[in-house]
């Protein structure tokens, strides 16, 4: 028998337990439900929601369907789970008289009488989007009565670009192999493949290439189409359009024809029948994703035609029935001039002459997804070409899914900045869309790190809306995916904001680009000077000597510039007051180069390798303070794979300035620390086995 001084004792020390770990009693979470996971409210919202208690429940007269019935059953599945009572007292009326999903999407929500709640739209995409749109304000704690929106997408295509081979591995892949286990199919479908429709639906991604754009023309062979047909169906319910990622060639390649001229009449016969084929199989297929003339991929440059040629005719082959999306991603060997200046110089004399169901797609930036690059100057300068925004999900050269970056920033950035011919980025591409390169896997969570899921999510929420902020963003997927503790969104929201510019700051300062190590992108690489190509050299595109370092692309440079309308280049011109963010980006400067905070350009560039380590040192210790606020699994996950980026930064900054002082011959600034190895232990540093290639 316990005295009662002794129960006292111990009832005091359990409570004392309970109030320093809150979550200890929180279920092991381990990522896979993303922004779905609907946790239990509590205190006023649960109250809320339990005055409420709705019913969902279709207007009178509506017309049944699978997307409606997929819209039903996600709002009671997150009804539950938030906490609404099985006895009801009100209602969520789903209003979308149209079956199928052949509109928009646009949606609104409002209340009607005392405990009714109305998601009205044109048909039932609408009440699809709409029913997500509520669970997430449901889910952020919002009071359900006062819930009003009226939204409607930015753009058609919000699309998701697997780069995944039919092998299962994934280029550019940090998060396991492929989702899509095509030997298996059409037979046996994961499924995952539901769950990843449901995540997508929930941020309004509405259409998805499922490989690689550096294809193999057996996807467009019967078995593959086969299989395709089967995701074709179980996402049509979501609102997902499929696209496949189609070789040039493939008329050679697999069609037994001696040719794949886009003028020629049996090429563009054997597409047309290609065409007919998947649409027997797949009558809502969303088209062909091409990439063509790019990094050894065959296009219709091999026989003498233009960009414009070959989209056109797959365009023709298409017909009305689907999109064929062209990338712009193309440099090639014997452009000495510079790499970043050649999508432009190939594409913007053809606007005008692609069909209408043609979408040229542009990368963010005019180089290769980098930290930071200033937008693409062909956006806004083809004004008579639908265009398409291309951002890189999968951080390939941001550290991979062990450096924590959030990169709505970054999309921003570019999204937001004017081009100069009437409108922002985004405005250039209204009529196109998004695509981001997907950075998703069979890993359990999905993306590799659980900070890279606010990625994929951020990627949507743009697509949908690229008016909204990247704060706001952050907060709503952090509150969905973690917690809606106000301190816990108060450390972890600045935290995320932060972490792009702390990725940019330890790789490549100043506008610095491409110093990653050769083919894995992995760890810095600035002395790799000798490869083939030029372009494919980080000397190529840090130009440092003795006397300076940064890439001339002024007049007396490349004049990249010019390419620009000259209200922006105006604001590129003059390295004494532009951003510094791109200074080499744009200008080749001396390293004793005054920069705004009177530092020298040398002393500068090591003091934000330096702020670069230290913020995520700072990142590593916010996290370290969220304990109590985190399941102890993800908590642990995030833990280790901070200490790999404290690791990491550290080592991206002592190779850097290692390097940069093995060609400047210049001590360190005052105060700066001495890399902890000499160059030669950096250079010798060799990652055989890096994912992703
Ligand atoms: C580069 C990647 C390469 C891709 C290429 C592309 O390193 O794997 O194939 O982009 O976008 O950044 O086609």
């Amino acid at each position: 028998m316990m005295r009662g001084r002794e129960v006292v004792n111990r009832l005091a020390a359990m409570l004392l337990l309970l109030a320093l770990s809150p979550v200890q009693a929180a279920r092991a979470e381990d990522g896979y439900a993303l922004w779905l996971r609907y946790a239990p409210l509590k205190g006023e919202a649960l109250a809320r929601l339990r005055t409420f208690a709705p019913r969902v429940e279709a207007a009178p007269g509506t017309v049944e369907g699978p997307m409606l019935a997929v819209a039903e059953a996600e709002l009671k599945r997150g009804l539950a789970s938030l906490g609404a009572p099985a006895q009801t007292k009100g209602a969520i009326r789903l209003d979308c008289p149209r079956a199928g999903g052949g509109g928009d999407g646009a949606f609104r929500i409002h209340a009607d009488g005392k405990r009714r709640l109305v998601i009205a739209g044109a048909d039932h995409r609408a009440c699809l989007y709409g029913a997500f749109a509520l669970l997430r304000e449901l889910a952020l704690g919002r009071d359900p009565l006062a819930v009003a929106l009226d939204e409607h997408p930015a753009m058609p295509l919000r699309m998701l670009d697997h780069w995944d081979n039919a092998d299962g591995s994934v280029e550019r892949g940090y998060a396991g192999r492929s989702i899509f286990d095509w030997w298996r199919l059409p037979d046996h479908l994961d499924r995952r493949l539901i769950d990843y429709a449901r995540a997508n639906a929930a941020i309004g991604i509405d259409a998805v290439a499922v490989n690689n754009v550096n294809a193999p023309a057996i996807f467009l062979e019967p078995r593959f189409i086969a299989r395709l047909k089967r995701i074709a169906d179980a996402w049509r319910p979501y609102g997902i359009r499929v696209f496949l990622s189609a070789r040039f060639s493939a008329p050679r390649d697999i069609g037994g024809l001696a040719t794949a001229d886009p003028l020629d009449p049996g090429v563009r016969r054997w597409w047309k029948a290609k065409a007919d084929e998947i649409y027997a199989a797949i009558p809502d297929f969303g088209g062909f994703l091409v990439k063509a003339n790019s990094e050894g991929q065959p296009g219709p440059q091999d026989y003498g035609r233009s960009h414009a040629d070959g989209a056109n005719m797959l365009a023709a082959a298409l017909g009305p029935r689907g999109t064929v999306i062209w990338r712009a991603f193309v440099y090639s060997a014997d452009d000495d001039s510079d790499r970043a200046k050649q999508a432009y110089a190939e594409f913007v004399p053809l606007d005008g002459r692609f069909a209408d169901t043609v979408i040229v797609q542009v990368k963010n930036g005019p180089v290769d997804f980098q930290p930071r690059e200033p937008f693409h100057p062909m956006f806004g300068a083809m004004p008579k070409t639908r265009l398409m925004f291309e951002g890189q999900i999968t951080k390939e050269y941001l550290g991979f899914s062990t450096h924590l970056a959030f990169l709505a920033p970054l999309w921003k950035e570019a999204l937001d900045a004017g081009t100069g011919r009437g409108g922002t980025v985004a405005d250039a591409v209204r009529g196109g869309g998004m695509a981001g390169v997907a950075n998703i896997g069979s890993d359990r969570n999905w993306t590799g790190g659980h900070f890279d899921q606010a990625n994929w999510y951020a990627f949507g929420r743009l697509a949908w809306n690229p008016g909204l902020t990247s704060a706001d963003i952050a907060r709503e997927w952090a509150a969905q995916t973690f917690g809606r503790d106000a301190a816990f969104l108060k450390a972890v929201v600045p935290m995320m904001l932060g972490s792009r510019q702390a990725v940019v700051d330890y790789m490549t300062p100043l506008g610095l680009a491409h110093l990653m190590g050769t083919n894995h992108h992995y760890g810095p690489a600035p002395w790799v000077c000798d490869l083939p190509r030029p372009e494919w050299n980080p000397c190529y595109y840090h130009r440092a000597d003795a006397g300076g370092i940064g890439f001339d692309r002024t007049a007396s440079g490349s004049d990249a510039l010019a390419q620009y309308v000259p209200s922006v280049a105006a604001k590129w011109r003059d390295p004494k007051t532009m951003d510094e963010d791109v200074l080499l980006w744009f200008h080749h400067l001396p390293w004793d180069w005054r920069t705004r905070s009177g530092r020298s350009l040398w002393a500068e560039l090591v003091h934000r390798y330096d702020r670069g380590v230290a913020a995520v040192d700072t990142m590593a210790a916010t996290w370290d303070a969220q304990r109590a606020h985190v399941d102890a699994e993800r908590f642990a996950d995030v833990a280790g794979d901070l200490r790999v980026q404290q690791r990491e930064a550290r080592w991206w900054r002592d190779a850097s300035v290692a390097y940069w002082q093995s060609v400047n011959g210049l001590p360190l600034p005052e105060g700066a620390a001495p890399p902890a190895h000499n160059l030669a232990h950096y250079r010798a540093l060799a990652f055989p086995e890096a994912p992703g290639i």
